[in-house]
């Protein structure tokens, strides 16, 4: 393909933590760069998720690029946990540091994408705008097509979902609220909505489970300490398991007497967050040391929820721990000790329809004023599969990907040729800090898109069915597929159950794309 034949060298969609990143690293190399966004603002999934109480379940510190070593410096958070504003504000903060806002288009929604024989993509969008580039980049979120349930009956009042919350802001007080959902956005939103409604509604389907956050302001000397050794310690998530800091313990649930169990819960428990799954080495690989863990959340739900019947239906038990992404709240089970809240259980009385006034489920009518759908997302493959996507002759991925997602290591789709996918199904993504995996996917993408130097590239069918085989196998060795997650698609009506992201920990995959690429791109194809 002649150079500058094309609108730019690369189109990048979305312009959340991936795509900002990405355009700053293509500037780096010299190549021109166009973002499409559909939102009103950069920020991705924090410009859209701005429900009462939407903060990071991965700690600040953590969850924030390391590839500015100024940017670090200058930014100080404010709390251990940051607020979905404060997050927005960075990301705003990285858009205008970096200079990226001029090769970013807002409220451009990308509707198809299609790859020309003359080597190009053309890409078009909502408004009717046709650019072409030789390379298509996306970076469009893993959890960014809300999850709408289709209810019988119609309702008079205000919905709202809050991956699409209003960037206004929605007064609750004094409003009689139906919370449709109990994940971490209903989790989050629940305690936070029930301080100034007259009343909340939660209509749970399936108890989660969910630790504390203890949050609280991020104390300077933590501040100080990451910023002194930086250095160490982003190479420490870089190559751990989940790109978190869990103080992950070697020793099995099982090997250890009831007391040090019980012990090394309750540390975790008091200390707060996602590091509570790293309490023992197999939680996530045997039903009996995860039951320890799950029996442990259990205990202090009993404790902590006064109504025994009510916290009775709050247990969750249809699912290994950690198999559907574990919660972390403030306040959350302590919520349902106030008097303006009502747990309606879908298990024992289904949602029949809506009325004007409320909900009927299969016992009464709850009658609300608003309804917040805290109903998730149609993960991973629904942001991608949203958008026409044409490969090689006409192939469509929504065909080629009917009965789930096919990648090579979660970045390539074999007959897609020069279409990279950030943090794609096949990838540690939403297994992982996302920052970790979207950085890692950002680089290695720059680099192989420098040392393609014009040339086209795919994946290599063979080499995408062995990987999707090994990241079947190794889901196979863990609880995940036990439970309906969306990790699994299960949340869909409709979807195909497949496990889709890779579970063999992002530092082993680092290694693997690092080695692909330091043997001439091994199961890609080149021009
Ligand atoms: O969505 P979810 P989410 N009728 O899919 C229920 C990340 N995140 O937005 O379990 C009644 O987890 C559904 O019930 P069930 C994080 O990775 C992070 O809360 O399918 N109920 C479930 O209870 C998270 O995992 C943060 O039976 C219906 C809920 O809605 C991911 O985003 C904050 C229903 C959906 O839970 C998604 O979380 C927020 C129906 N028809 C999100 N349909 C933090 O960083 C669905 N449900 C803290």
């Amino acid at each position: 393909m002649p150079p500058g034949s094309t609108d730019h060298d690369v189109i990048i969609i979305g312009a959340g933590f991936a795509g900002l990143y990405m355009l700053h690293r293509l500037r780096g190399l010299g190549m021109s760069a166009r973002v499409l966004e559909a939102g009103g603002g950069v920020g991705g999934t924090w410009y859209w998720n701005r429900y009462p109480g939407a903060r990071c379940d991965v700690e600040s510190l953590q969850y924030s690029y390391s590839f500015a070593e100024d940017l670090q410096r200058e930014w100080t958070w404010t709390e251990r946990y940051a607020t979905q504003p404060e997050i927005l504000r960075y990301l705003d903060h990285v858009a205008d540091r970096f200079d990226l806002r001029r090769d970013i288009e807002l409220h451009t929604r990308v509707t198809a994408a299609s790859w020309e024989a003359t080597g190009a993509w053309v890409v078009e969008t909502e408004g009717g705008e046709r650019l072409s580039a030789r390379y298509l980049v996306t970076a469009v979120g893993c959890l960014s097509a809300a999850n709408l349930p289709r209810l019988p009956g119609s309702f008079r009042g205000p919905t709202y979902h809050t991956g699409r919350w209003p960037a206004e802001g929605v007064d609750l007080a004094g409003r009689r609220v139906a919370v449709i959902g109990t994940g971490s956005s209903g989790i989050q939103s629940i305690p936070v909505i029930a301080e100034s409604a007259e009343h909340v509604t939660v209509f749970q389907r399936t108890p989660n489970f969910s630790v504390p956050a203890h949050n609280g302001p991020l104390r300077p000397e933590d501040d100080q300490w990451f910023k002194t050794n930086h250095h160490k310690l982003r190479h420490q998530l870089r190559t751990s398991h989940s790109g978190l800091f869990t103080s992950p313990n070697p020793d099995s649930a099982l090997a250890v007497t009831d007391e040090e169990r019980v012990r090394e819960f309750e540390a975790r428990w008091e200390r707060g967050g996602l590091a509570f799954l790293g309490a023992f080495s197999d939680l996530m690989m045997s039903e009996e040391a995860n039951r320890t863990a799950a029996d442990f959340v259990r205990g202090k739900i009993r404790a902590t929820v006064r109504n025994p019947e009510v916290a009775d239906r709050l247990l969750p038990g249809d699912h290994p721990l950690g198999s559907k992404r574990v919660c972390v709240d403030t306040g959350y089970y302590a919520a349902y000790n106030r008097p303006n809240v009502t747990l309606a259980d879908l298990r024992t009385a289904p949602v029949r329809e809506l009325t004007p006034g409320g909900v009927r489920t299969a016992d009464r009518e709850h009658p609300v004023d608003v309804i917040v759908y805290a109903t998730g997302f149609d993960a991973m493959t629904g942001p991608l599969l949203a958008i026409d996507i044409r490969g090689k002759g006409g192939l469509s991925l929504r065909e080629k990907w009917r009965a789930g997602p096919r990648s090579y290591l979660g970045l390539m789709s074999a007959g897609f040729p020069n279409l990279f996918t950030i943090t794609g199904p096949g990838s540690p993504s939403v297994l992982s800090n996302m920052i970790v995996s979207i950085e890692q996917h950002v680089d290695w993408i720059a680099e192989c898109l420098d040392r393609l130097d014009g040339r086209a590239l795919d994946a290599d069918p063979l080499a995408e069915d062995a990987w999707v085989e090994q990241v079947n196998e190794i889901a196979g060795l863990t609880l995940f597929p036990r439970a309906n997650s969306w990790y699994m698609g299960a949340n869909i009506p409709g979807k195909p159950r497949v496990f889709m992201p890779y579970v063999g920990g992002v530092g082993v995959y680092r290694d693997i794309c690092a080695e692909v690429a330091a043997n001439g791109y091994r199961g890609f194809l080149r021009d």
